[in-house]
């Protein structure tokens, strides 16, 4: 049985056709309910958590920053005057209090059962607001729903997918989506750019199953994607995927900062640093440790889980692989009309792609989630996935010197 289907939280009443999950995060203004208080207490966190050295990189770079404790935490004023003064600026504690924008990666609507296409409404609020990036570090995330990345929608190929964008009153600039499943220009673009305190809706029609990206679309569009916003779309095949015991969702972000990666405070976006391609940071689920000590994923020996991976970017490749894991099935980029790739160690995964992969999980232990572009552990991307069990000493075991 799929994880979110024990989740009674997910289950839909009878006949409510046109409420999908994703509609059912949008109500908590923090994003999804329950993770406020989750957050709060991953503030008390305190380590990065990665297993490859960051620790020590991200310690000399903050002993680099360590006579920088004045940060510029008048965000909007830069974007009329980049550099600013020493007078226009306010001083920023660090980031302990601040919000948090990661999403759950076990948090995915359950599987669709229905044989029939239906209307499926899709609520979309942007929101910005100041997060933790690491902890001694936040940004002012650009968010669909509050959380990076945006609700995962289900759909079924064949439906009707109504958006109902909105751009919450305090924005300080227009948003939009753009459906990678829509067929239509600009995905949808166009028809939902909001002001501040303005909606806008749409329909398409889901005309092709696979997984699929969404993000904003307004220019300077990589850095509203860089900020944090986009999300992922599955279309369900007829007859829906294999099912397994455990679905997440995962999606890979870069974050441009002027201040080098470890730094204290609140960080400015730099522009610079996007159009040169050269992210500071790099991250799954929003921000630095979100899916180490915040919301690693959780399962047991003898489970196969199903991962739903995007890559939001906006610029770089991923080379999506886990640490001490063979993919027994990939869908490459989220293509699920023909049957997937099997035995697989690294999935290329382009920027604005996507792909599902399948693991049985025979051994268990900690497996790390990375790009096999390496350098980018080393600015804050990682993953757990944690698995219990019995030791299986038959595949795996050490040998007694
Ligand atoms: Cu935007």
């Amino acid at each position: 049985m799929n994880r979110s289907e024990r989740d009674a939280s997910w289950e839909l009443p009878d006949g409510d056709a046109v409420a999908p999950p994703a509609t059912r995060e949008v109500r908590s203004e923090e994003g999804i309910e329950g993770v406020p208080a989750i957050s709060r207490r991953s503030l008390l966190a305190g380590s990065v958590g990665l297993t490859l050295g960051s620790l020590a990189v991200s310690q000399e770079a903050s002993a680099q920053n360590a006579g920088g404790t004045v940060r510029v935490a008048e965000h909007g004023a830069r974007h009329a005057n980049r550099v600013g003064s020493l007078s226009q600026r306010l001083y920023s504690l660090p980031s302990v209090v601040a919000d948090d924008v990661a999403h759950d990666p076990s948090v995915v609507p359950p599987s669709i059962a229905r044989q029939e296409a239906e209307i499926v409404r899709v609520d979309l609020e942007t929101v910005e607001k100041e997060a933790r990036l690491d902890e001694r570090a936040s940004f002012r995330f650009w968010t669909f729903n509050g959380t990076v990345p945006g609700p995962l929608v289900r759909v079924r190929v064949g439906d009707t997918v109504e958006v109902f964008l909105k751009n919450r009153e305090d924005s300080w600039l227009m948003h939009n989506v753009d459906f990678h499943a829509a067929t239509g220009p600009g995905g949808g673009a166009e028809l939902t750019s909001c002001a501040p305190g303005e909606a806008k809706a749409f329909r398409f029609k889901a005309l092709n199953p696979g997984l699929y990206v969404y993000h904003c679309a307004v220019p300077p569009v990589a850095m509203h994607v860089a900020n944090g916003m986009y999300g992922m779309i599955l279309v369900e095949p007829e007859g829906g995927l294999p099912p397994v015991d455990r679905e997440f969702y995962v999606m890979q972000g870069e974050i441009y900062t002027t201040e080098p990666f470890g730094s204290e405070g609140l960080l400015n976006e730099d522009y610079d640093k996007l159009l040169n391609e050269r992210p500071e940071y790099f991250v799954l689920n929003g921000h630095v440790s979100a899916l180490t000590d915040h919301y690693p994923m959780k399962a047991n020996v003898g489970e196969t889980v199903r991962i739903f991976f995007g890559n939001g970017g906006p610029n770089h490749v991923s080379s999506f692989h886990v640490i001490g894991e063979i993919f027994d099935r990939v869908y490459l980029n989220g293509s699920v009309t023909k049957p997937p790739q099997t035995d697989v160690q690294t999935v290329v995964v382009p920027a604005g792609g996507s792909a599902i992969v399948e693991l049985k999980l025979e051994v268990p232990g900690r497996y790390v989630l990375v790009d096999h572009s390496l350098s980018r552990v080393e600015r804050g991307l990682a993953g757990w996935l944690d698995v219990e069990g019995e030791e299986a000493p038959d595949i795996f075991e050490p040998i007694a010197s």
